[in-house]
């Protein structure tokens, strides 16, 4: 049985992984109508990505005798101007991820709840892989610059790159 506390923790953790979904969803569709069909597609497989961590989290609430709240959410931001803003919000917003899962992490502790530690910890792996592959996007886009050619090439290879491991397939 979940504490009350940790129940509360998870349930705030499944809004922001359902608002990560909706910002990215955002992205995506910005990304389309600025012709950058590599981008979109990227940008709706993190979306789908995020609304996974936001099941995960609801199975777990519900197996563990808590009740999920499924959230509302706010609207996201629907202009994001250039590549470069765009990826650094994605960026910016992966970190503050991160430290939420870590406080989650710390509630556990403090709860002595081993057992949402331990499930936290596929949280934990993959915000280190997301925030790499944000900032590994955010290089190569300050290297081209405004470079057409280098964004012709960079939105034709992201297509290609998988969220989860952030590898060329
Ligand atoms: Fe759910 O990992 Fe990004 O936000």
């Amino acid at each position: 049985m979940l504490k009350d506390k940790i129940e509360a923790a998870l349930n705030s953790q499944i809004k922001s992984e359902a608002q990560s979904s909706q910002i990215y969803l955002a992205m995506a569709s910005w990304a389309e109508t600025q012709g950058l069909g590599g981008t979109a597609q990227f940008l709706y497989k993190h979306s789908d990505e995020e609304r996974m961590h936001m099941l995960k989290l609801v199975q777990y609430v519900n197996e563990r005798g808590g009740k999920a709240l499924i959230p509302q959410l706010e609207q996201p931001t629907k202009d994001f101007n250039k590549l470069t803003n765009l990826f650094q919000t994605l960026l910016d917003h992966e970190v503050m991820v991160s430290g939420e899962i870590n406080d989650l992490v710390d509630i556990c502790l403090s709860e002595k709840d081993y057992t949402t530690h331990n499930f936290l910890q596929w949280y934990v792996a993959e915000q280190i892989e997301e925030e790499a592959l944000a900032r590994t996007i955010m290089d190569k886009l300050n290297m081209i610059g405004e470079d057409k050619g280098g964004l012709y090439l960079f939105d034709r290879d992201i297509e290609n790159i998988s969220i989860t491991t952030g590898e060329q397939v």
